[in-house]
């Protein structure tokens, strides 16, 4: 990941229809959209949730949403043990 950068996950995905991408919870289509250059490319035909990076303007990437529950874990981790160290 890139110095200084955070990331941000949006819910948005094209899991059930690829190339589609729709609001989780509603299941509405994204009427607008701010990806950036290249993207959404699905990478590697896997790539179906959507995240931006706090930095590049905020711009939208798609990508796998292995990798986003793997990150909230991580994070819901971290936040327990440092609450238990209180
Ligand atoms: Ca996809
Ligand atoms: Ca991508």
């Amino acid at each position: 990941m890139l110095k200084g950068a955070e990331s941000y996950w949006i819910g948005l995905s094209d899991q059930h229809d690829e190339r589609t991408f729709r609001w989780e919870g509603t299941g509405e289509e994204v009427g607008f959209s701010y990806w950036r250059k290249h993207q959404p490319d699905n990478h590697g035909g896997t790539e179906d949730c959507t995240h931006y990076y706090n930095i590049d303007r905020y711009k939208w990437n798609d990508m796998s949403c292995d990798y986003q529950s793997q990150y909230i874990c991580q994070r819901m981790y971290k936040e327990f043990s440092s609450n238990e160290r209180v």
